[in-house]
């Protein structure tokens, strides 16, 4: 974990630089897919759908602490990746739904920069590191 500043700005600037956010994205699905079988299973998702989790209640959204609850929350957030509901996310809609929740993201935060504490190998810390390339 580290602590970074980060601006909506800069998230879409990484997420329009074609090259670059697809290569992110596959590395970040070839760590993901840990029976390296190209597809992500819910199992395999499921750490990167509790960072997306934390990332929600950065901003604010309600806390659900239940597990039940939490499983809810997961179910959910794996169904918007699987857009072909076929119970695995392939690169395609990975990179897709990703794609999408970077921009909600960057129209989150908005154009002042903000503090945010991410993890190492998070797409969030990736956009850093690519915007620090750019300097
Ligand atoms: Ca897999
Ligand atoms: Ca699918």
């Amino acid at each position: 974990m580290s602590v970074e500043v980060l601006d909506g700005a800069t998230i879409l600037d990484f997420v329009a630089d074609e090259e670059a956010f697809t290569v992110s994205i596959r590395n970040h699905f070839t760590h993901l897919d840990t029976d390296h079988d190209g597809l992500l299973s819910y199992a395999e998702m499921l750490k990167e759908l509790q960072s997306l989790r934390v990332l929600e209640t950065h901003f604010g959204i309600d806390v659900k602490r239940d597990p039940e609850e939490l499983a809810h929350v997961y179910d959910s957030l794996f169904v918007q990746f699987d857009h072909d509901s076929n119970g695995t996310v392939d690169l395609e809609e990975f990179k897709a739904e990703s794609r999408q929740m970077l921009v909600a993201m960057a129209n989150g935060i908005g154009f002042l920069p903000v503090q945010m504490v991410l993890e190492e190998g998070s797409l969030l810390k990736k956009a850093t590191e690519w915007a620090s390339t750019k300097v």
